[in-house]
């Protein structure tokens, strides 16, 4: 049942003994609601541990830094940044996937799983939602809440610069900063800092560029080989998918990155007016109109066959 605000609020006072779920391959944004949430939630007393299926990638222990797991039996299920249970990962979702109290989110295209759910599509990250929770809740946004909510913000309207930036990310993210969030630093971490094996990976990367649909399109590809060569793990390598989009008149980036099961997990990243939202769905994925996904079989020339097969007519 969707819900407003208010209720989200007076649903998160009246229980105690919270598990926080976010998404597998976490990024910052599901990770600052799960932490901002869980901290702030203790600090009213209550008891509140956060889930991730997958290991939480290095470069996010300096904001995110990971709280002490608390004991005790889950009462009431949030899920946070989580559009469908099976981004929860294999193992979540089958402990806790049809055990969701309250989804609280920005997809549009929540698959609506929880008992409540409160979707905001405006908000450019669903930190921008949990800013606004936690201030309703009335508790004190120390520096720890504040680097994990500008986490969320920055990562998620990629430090500010993506059309899904609102007057009111700037807003909620000055907010932060006078809570003593590091920005700068956040912001570094987050967008110049690259390890010695990412640059080499990303060398490859650029190697495997293509150009499709006029010049249009264009399609860059990671193996398991490149990972291997370049030292660099899949989890360091998020912002990878920015990258064909870079290349002036390209109106859809696609990133094609082969997982250690031999699938390939898709991203698409589009310029207005190309969906990429409705170009994933086509092919069995989903997400948001500028930045969407999905999963393909096959060898590595089929996927990318199937993948101009799917995004020319969207570029006509
Ligand atoms: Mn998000």
């Amino acid at each position: 049942m969707k819900i407003e605000l208010p209720e989200v609020v007076k649903l998160l006072k009246e229980h105690d003994n919270f598990l926080i779920l976010c998404h597998s391959h976490p990024d910052g944004d599901t990770l600052g609601c799960g932490f901002a949430l869980a901290r702030a939630l203790r600090s009213m007393g209550k008891k509140a541990n956060v889930k991730c299926e997958d290991n939480i990638p290095r470069k996010f222990s300096a904001s995110c830094e990971i709280i002490e797991e608390q004991d005790f039996e889950p009462e009431y299920i949030v899920s946070v940044d989580v559009a469908d249970t099976k981004l929860l990962g294999e193992n979540v979702q089958r402990e806790y996937g049809d055990k969701i109290n309250l989804a609280i989110d920005h997809h549009s295209k929540n698959a609506d799983f929880a008992d409540y759910l409160y979707v905001d599509a405006s908000a450019a990250a669903a930190c921008e939602i949990i800013y606004q929770i936690v201030c309703e809740l009335g508790v004190v946004i120390t520096k720890d809440i504040a680097d994990c909510i500008f986490t969320g913000l920055s990562t998620d309207s990629g430090c500010f610069r993506y059309s899904n930036t609102t007057p009111r990310t700037h807003y909620f993210a000055a907010k932060v900063m006078e809570c003593g969030a590091d920005a700068a630093k956040i912001n570094r971490i987050m967008f110049e800092t690259k390890t010695k094996e990412y640059a080499i990976l990303e060398r490859m990367v650029l190697e495997s560029l293509k150009l499709y649909c006029d010049n249009k399109l264009a399609i860059i590809a990671i193996t398991q080989d490149m990972y291997k060569t370049s030292g660099c793990s899949e989890d360091e390598c998020d912002g990878i998918a920015s990258l064909p989009r870079q290349i002036e008149g390209v109106l859809a980036g696609v990133t094609i990155k082969e997982k250690k099961d031999g699938k390939f997990k898709i991203s698409v990243r589009t310029y207005a007016p190309v969906d990429a939202a409705q170009i994933c769905s086509k092919m069995g994925g989903g997400g948001h109109v500028r930045a969407a996904g999905c999963q393909l079989e096959g060898t590595l020339e089929e996927t990318i066959n199937t993948i101009v097969e799917n995004v020319k007519e969207f570029l006509v």
